[in-house]
C-alpha cells in the first residue's frame, strides 16, 4: 500500500434511518434490528458525531429504486405486507409467502416493507454522495443484507441494498470492488454480478458442510462471457483467529486491489465473524475485525461501509462503534460511555471485551497459505 504524506482527513458521512432499530423479526429470531439502536447510542455517546462530517437521516428508497434490481412482482408482494400482520392475512397470502421465501429465516413482520425501503435508502444515499464526490467514506450500519435475490428473500435479507448501491456506483465508476467479511457467503451480491467484469466480489466465509448458504467454494470464480475471474471466494473453517484472518485478508485484498484497480470499494462488515457470535464460529476480536476496515480505508478510494450479520448484539454495537472511530481516525476511550443501553454491556462495560475462545482453530497456516497462493494465481488472469 502507498502512504502519501500529508493527505487531508477524509470526509465521512453516516446514515441512520429514523426508527430503523425498532423493527422486530419475531420472538425467537436471531436477527435483531435493535442492535442498530445500541450502535447508534454508542456512536453518539462517544461523541463520534462531532468527527462525522455529515450525519444523515436518509429518505426511504422509492419503489423505482428497488426495481433497479428487484422483480416488480416481488416488490408488489413486499408492499402488500403492510402494517400489522395477522394470522388471517398470512393465511390468505400463503402461496405468495412461500413463493417469495418469506418463511422461517425471512418471516413476514410488521412494517417490513418500510424497514426494507429504509435500509436500502440509506445505502443508496451513501452511494450517491460518493459518486458526487461529496463524501469520501459513507457508513450505513443498517445495510449489508447480502443474501436477498432479485425475486425472493433469503437469509434474513429481503431487498439487496448492496446490489442497488453498487448499481448506483457503476453509473460513474468503471470498476467497483465488493468485499464481504460477514461469516456467511455473500451469495446474493456474487450472483447479481456473476457475469460482470465491472464488479469484483470477494467474500471471506465459513464453508463447511451445511453452514448457510452452502455456496462460495474456492473454485467459484464468476462466469458468462465477461464475468469469469471476477468473483473470489475465501472458504474458511471454524475458529479462525486474528492473526490467521488478518494475514489472509491482507494478502487477498492487496492482490485484488492491485490486479483489479477499482474506482471505489463497498465493504460489508457483518459482525457475525466475531468470536462468541450466537450464529457464527470464528474467533475474531473487535480489534482484528476493525483492522480489516482500517486496511481497506488506507487505499483512499471512495468507500461505502455497510453492516450485515451479527447476532451477539452487545458485541455488534461495540464492533461497529469501534469501526466508525477507525473510519474517522479517532481512538476511543476503552470504557463505554453511559447510554440508555448501558446495562447491555455488563459486566465489563469495555469497548474491547475479552473474546473467550469457544472453538478451536481448524485452519492450519499451510491451508491458508495454499488458499492465498491459489488466489494470487487466479488474479493473474486479470492482468493480460
Ligand atoms: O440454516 C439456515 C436454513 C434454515 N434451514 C432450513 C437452513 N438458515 C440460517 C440463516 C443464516 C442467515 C445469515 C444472514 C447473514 O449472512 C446476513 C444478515 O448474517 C439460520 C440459522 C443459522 N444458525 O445459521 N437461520 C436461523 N439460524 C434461524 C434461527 C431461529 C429462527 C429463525 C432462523
Ligand atoms: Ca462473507
Ligand atoms: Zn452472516
Amino acid at each position: 500500500q502507498e502512504y502519501i504524506a500529508s493527505h487531508s482527513r477524509p470526509v465521512v458521512s453516516y446514515y441512520f434511518p429514523r426508527g430503523v432499530g425498532e423493527y422486530h423479526y419475531g420472538e425467537r429470531h436471531p436477527m435483531k434490528p435493535h442492535r442498530l439502536s445500541l450502535t447508534n447510542a454508542l456512536v453518539l455517546g462517544y461523541g463520534l458525531d462531532k468527527q462525522i462530517d455529515q450525519f444523515y437521516c436518509p429518505r426511504a428508497a422509492t419503489r423505482a429504486e428497488l426495481e433497479a434490481y428487484h422483480d416488480s412482482d416481488y416488490i408488489d408482494f413486499l408492499a402488500r405486507q403492510v402494517s400489522h400482520i395477522t394470522p388471517e392475512t398470512q393465511n390468505e397470502m400463503k402461496a405468495a409467502i412461500d413463493k417469495y421465501n418469506c418463511v422461517e429465516d425471512c418471516p413476514v413482520f410488521t412494517d417490513m416493507y418500510t424497514f426494507c425501503k429504509q435500509y436500502a435508502g440509506a445505502s443508496l444515499a451513501g452511494a450517491r454522495k460518493l459518486t458526487q464526490g461529496a463524501t469520501d467514506i459513507a457508513i450505513n450500519w443498517s445495510g449489508g443484507l447480502h443474501h436477498a435475490r432479485r425475486g425472493e428473500a433469503s437469509g434474513f435479507c429481503y431487498v439487496n441494498d448492496i446490489v442497488m448501491a453498487i448499481l448506483e456506483l457503476l453509473r460513474y465508476h468503471p470498476r467497483v470492488l465488493y468485499i464481504d467479511i460477514d461469516i456467511h457467503h455473500g451469495d446474493g451480491v456474487e450472483l447479481a454480478f456473476w457475469n460482470s467484469n465491472r464488479v469484483m466480489t470477494v467474500s471471506f466465509h465459513k464453508y463447511t458442510g451445511d453452514f448457510f448458504p452452502g455456496t462460495g467454494k474456492l473454485d467459484d470464480n464468476g462466469g458468462g462471457l465477461l464475468g469469469k475471474h471476477f468473483a473470489l471466494n475465501v472458504p474458511l473453517q471454524d475458529g479462525i483467529d486474528d492473526e490467521s484472518y488478518l494475514t489472509i485478508f491482507r494478502s487477498v485484498i492487496d492482490d485484488t486491489v492491485t490486479a483489479f484497480q477499482p474506482a471505489s470499494i463497498v465493504l460489508q462488515c457483518g459482525a457475525d465473524s466475531l468470536g462468541c457470535d450466537r450464529l457464527g464460529a470464528f474467533n475474531l476480536s473487535i480489534a482484528a475485525h476493525g483492522s480489516c476496515v482500517d486496511f481497506v480505508r488506507r487505499y483512499d478510494l471512495p468507500l461505502l461501509v455497510l453492516g450485515g450479520g451479527g447476532y451477539t448484539i452487545h458485541n455488534v454495537a461495540r464492533c461497529w462503534t469501534h469501526e466508525t472511530s477507525v473510519l474517522v481516525g479517532r481512538t476511543l476511550p476503552a470504557s463505554l460511555p453511559r447510554t440508555t443501553y448501558y446495562e447491555y454491556f455488563a459486566p465489563d462495560y469495555a469497548l474491547h471485551p475479552p473474546i473467550v475462545t469457544k472453538v478451536e482453530n481448524m485452519n492450519s497456516p499451510a491451508a491458508l497459505q495454499r488458499i492465498a497462493v491459489h488466489i494470487k494465481n487466479k488474479l493473474r488472469y486479470l492482468q493480460g
